[in-house]
């Protein structure tokens, strides 16, 4: 009882969502199977091995992808109202597993209890919005330069869904491809990150009870498992038409050769280097509140996660004021204490990028605000906690034009207009999320207009991180193009057809060309 309680409940979280000391790492629904090497999830938190799963081998992956290749077969025949039934039950699921899912994300990721709920939170919206989508999956009509025709437009599903996802968000990630590309008519095969394939294998057990129930064929969810090169038995498998693959732009650019040679699609979302602009006429406090959630909210590990604080120097020493007394509120440590802010980062590995940003910075030249540091003792044990840190940096700086994946915070300054802080802005590699704090209408508008923020996100008066499922999500530039989620990013998951019907018993050729015979 007494561990129980130290645990915060995983033990019944883990029980409750089938995850076992060993676990097979592939599987094609209710058939799970595996032959790979065992690949250990150790958590963040606490150090401690949490259980394994058996990678995929190339031939477990011929299996899924014999499977996924037969249940396109049926599933594409199913209406798509039907498909959105189907989603529905899955997010009733997703509602009864939502505290021990939240809790496994917690636990093997890191983020605090309440962000993993929110993760699972954003599961369930997006399969709301896919149901509903599953009605609305609409073409247009077309009117036919040639008399007695007509011209229409009609969606149809690719086939096999390839998704490849990270660390940071190890279930709504999937969620958003995965429903929409079922509702689409499309099956899907997953890929999550070999740092917590535990999440996998708990979101699959749920989809694949689902399936079952509503008696479905085996491979229309597939799990596979494994580091870069299990991912490659996707990216050149001409069998899959989409690759929709989450992570670095290193790994971004990867991928995107790979299914470029071979004329597949691909949808990226890769790095960020969000930037909060903040003017003369921005409210102070609000500023503080967004620019802390977006600076260490995730421990710094979300893509959208705010990395430059760009602001007016009238103000500058105001905001650097309160942002450092605010820094001192935080509390770090256990992600599942609900009164912890600042879980761990992934890995020592993430702790050691954190390490050299912070050497990076000051060795540039810029004077470190907020020190941070790596955390030890009682509570610390796993080596991957660190303190959040503010660094007044210069925007050309290397390292203030590079995504590290932690809670290091760099502050610019600018002068004149908002125009000059637009420039520093958009002056990086990255383009996903980006924010400007001001009650100033004409520079809010100046920084959603054409010579605006250049980012996919461009948000007034909240932070670059927290998106909400219903509109598209994703970036420009390095960050990879793709767009995920609400809107209209269903499209990538269909295939357009432009169909022409001829009514009458005449064949009149377009362009008005004659051809008689
Ligand atoms: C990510 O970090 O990969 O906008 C996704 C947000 C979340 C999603 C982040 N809704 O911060």
């Amino acid at each position: 009882m007494q561990a129980e309680t130290v645990r915060f409940g995983i033990d019944k979280a883990l029980e409750s969502l089938g995850v076992k000391a060993v676990n097979e790492g592939t599987s094609t629904g209710a058939n799970h199977f595996g032959s790979g090497d065992l690949i250990a999830s150790y958590s963040p938190v606490d150090g401690q091995l949490i259980a394994q799963v058996k990678s995929t081998t190339k031939t477990d992956y011929e299996k899924v992808l014999e499977t996924a290749t037969s249940a396109f077969k049926t599933w594409r025949l199913m209406p798509a109202p039907q498909r959105g039934e189907i989603v529905r039950q899955f997010a009733d699921k997703l509602r009864e597993k939502k505290e021990a899912l939240g809790k496994l994300v917690s636990y093997e990721m890191g983020k605090s209890y309440q962000e993993g709920l929110g993760e699972v939170q954003e599961m369930i919206d997006i399969c709301d919005f896919a149901a509903g989508l599953s009605r609305q999956l609409h073409g247009l009509t077309m009117h036919s330069e040639r008399p007695g025709h007509r011209m229409y437009e009609q969606y149809h599903p690719l086939g096999v869904v390839g998704i490849i996802s990270a660390f940071n968000f190890p279930v709504a990630v999937w969620s958003w491809n995965t429903a929409l590309a079922w509702v689409c008519g499309d099956v899907c095969v997953w890929k999550p990150s070999e740092k917590t394939p535990l999440c996998g294998i708990a979101c699959q057990n749920i989809a694949s009870e689902v399936f079952k129930a509503n008696n479905l064929p085996e491979g229309i969810s597939c799990l596979i498992n494994g580091d870069y090169q299990v991912g490659e038995f996707m990216t050149k498998d001409t069998r899959v038409p989409l690759i929709s693959a989450t992570g670095s732009t290193r790994m971004g650019k990867i991928v995107a050769q790979e299914v470029a040679a071979r004329l597949g699609k691909s949808l990226l979302e890769l790095g960020g280097n969000n930037a909060i602009i903040v003017t003369p006429d921005a409210d102070i406090k609000m500023t503080v509140i967004g620019a802390v959630f977006g600076a260490v909210g995730t421990a710094g590990q979300r893509c959208t996660s705010t990395r430059r604080l760009i602001i007016h120097e009238s103000i500058y020493d105001q905001v650097k004021t309160a942002l450092v007394d605010a820094y001192k509120q935080l509390r770090i440590g256990n992600p599942l204490d609900q009164t912890n802010h600042v879980g761990p980062l992934i890995d020592v590995e993430a702790v050691n990028l954190y390490k050299k940003a912070l050497t990076a910075v000051v060795d540039e030249g810029g004077n470190l605000v907020v020190e941070g540091g790596v955390l030890s003792g009682e509570g610390y044990e796993s080596g991957c906690y660190v303190k959040p840190a503010i660094a007044e940096a210069q925007p050309e700086f290397k390292i203030v034009q590079h995504e590290t994946f932690a809670p290091v915070l760099y502050l610019l300054k600018y002068s004149g207009d908002v125009e000059n802080a637009i420039d520093i802005q958009n002056n990086v590699a990255q383009g996903l999320s980006s924010a400007i704090m001001t009650n100033n209408l004409r520079e809010a508008e100046r920084f959603l207009s054409v010579a605006g923020s250049d980012c996919g996100i461009a948000n007034v008066n909240i932070g670059t991180s927290g998106a909400e499922i219903g509109g598209a999500f994703g970036g420009e530039k390095e960050t990879g193009g793709g767009r995920e989620s609400g809107s209209d990013a269903w499209k990538v998951y269909m295939r357009r057809q432009t169909n022409t019907i001829n009514y009458t018993t005449e064949l009149p050729l377009a362009q008005g060309i004659k051809f008689d015979l």
